[in-house]
């Protein structure tokens, strides 16, 4: 069995490569991955050596590149991981969002349609259904939640759900695609919520939170998303959504209050800043069908993920140091500065 999996020097795409190569010790993992600013070959180092696991730098709009490599590795499976994948940066500069996002995903099924693979699987997002009203916890996002984005992010994902399911029903495409909620834990960008507290709380800086912090989402340990997909791509049926998250709502200020408690640091760091463009309010998955249908339920409780999470920020200094001491200043300069 051949998996190429995109973008796994990213955040989850790394952490399903760990639970992959351990699960399945006879399984080829081929990760591509452009290494944007968000991809680390560090995050990699540990599986470098392993006969089983082979890492190619490669955009997946590259259409040369990709048919090349589909032609050396013929894989049984693809996981699209690759994208840009921070909401705030979507609103400063849409255009690499629909370039990645979309074009990537056409070129990934193209080449899997000619060497036909037998599943191609799209790792999206929740922030397709775009979000829920505070004053409704009745309501959650179910597989059947009409599309209606917010962002460019939740805008340029959703583009390539619908190329997806049209590539199903136009050539026969073996897909899959799964919806997750908001993943937290090791190898997490420090760009998005849980870990630039963490970072900032590290270093006593003002914690940014945008407008009043009470925002909902719904959080998941990253390591249960990659057991749902592991899941899908074996047993899931050919075609269909899946809704994947925690049930685990949670309101921004609640999650930087805790990760202060965590570290010891007072709730006085907390600033209240301009809030996003377009912010949306609450996410919330209803993961029956993935239950039902494939046994899913998330295994890590938040209170259990967020200290492993928070203690692998404290052993792992080194790999989150040097990603915000780079070119990463520029970006927490023109983000945060003036706001
Ligand atoms: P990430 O930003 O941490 O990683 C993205 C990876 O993709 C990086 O390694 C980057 O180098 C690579 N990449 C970007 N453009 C590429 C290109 N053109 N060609 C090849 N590689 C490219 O993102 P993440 O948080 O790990 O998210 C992974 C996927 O999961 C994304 O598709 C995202 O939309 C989806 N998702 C994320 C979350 C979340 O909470 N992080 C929740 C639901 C869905
Ligand atoms: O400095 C901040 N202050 C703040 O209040 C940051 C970075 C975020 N926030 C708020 C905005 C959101 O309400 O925290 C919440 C979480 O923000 P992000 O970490 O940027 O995540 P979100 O916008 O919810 O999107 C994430 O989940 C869905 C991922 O980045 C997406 O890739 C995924 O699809």
């Amino acid at each position: 069995m051949t998996i190429v999996v995109t973008g796994g020097a990213g955040f989850i795409g790394s952490n399903f490569i760990f639970h992959m190569l351990d699960k399945y010790p006879d399984y080829r993992i081929v990760c591509i991955d452009k290494l944007t600013y968000a991809g680390n070959l560090s995050t990699l180092k540990s599986i470098m050596d392993n006969p089983n696991f082979r890492f190619v730098k490669l955009d997946i709009c590259d259409r040369e590149g990709v048919y090349k490599l589909f032609e050396e590795e013929h894989p049984d499976i693809v996981v699209n991981f690759a994208a840009e994948s921070h909401v705030d940066r979507s609103i400063e500069d849409p255009g690499i969002f629909l370039e990645t996002n979309i074009k990537g995903t056409g070129v990934l099924m193209d080449a899997s349609c000619k060497y036909n693979v037998k599943r191609y699987h799209q790792v999206s997002t929740d922030e397709v259904y775009g979000d829920l009203p505070l004053d409704r916890p009745d309501l959650f996002f179910t597989e059947e939640t009409p599309i209606h984005t917010s962002s460019p992010y939740s805008s340029s994902k959703a583009g390539a759900d619908l190329l997806v399911m049209a590539y199903h029903r136009t050539y026969g495409l073996p897909v899959t695609i799964s919806r997750c909620s908001n993943n937290y834990g090791p190898y997490h960008f420090p760009e998005k919520l849980i870990p630039l507290m963490i970072a900032n709380c590290l270093y006593d800086k003002p914690l940014p939170v945008y407008g009043e912090g009470l925002n909902v989402r719904d959080w998941l340990y990253v390591e249960d998303h990659c057991k749902a997909i592991d899941l899908i791509i074996h047993k899931g049926t050919v075609g269909e959504v899946y809704n994947v998250g925690g049930h685990n709502e949670m309101r921004n200020i609640d999650i930087v209050k805790l990760i202060c408690k965590e570290l010891g640091k007072p709730e006085s760091l907390i600033t209240h800043v301009a809030d996003r463009k377009g912010h949306d309010m609450r996410y919330a998955i209803d993961p029956t069908k993935i239950h039902n249908e494939l046994g899913w339920l998330p295994e890590t409780k938040f209170e259990d993920g967020i200290k492993k999470t928070v203690k692998w920020y404290l052993e792992n200094r080194e790999w989150w140091e040097e990603i915000i001491s780079g070119e990463y200043q520029n970006y927490y300069k023109k983000m945060y500065e003036n706001r």
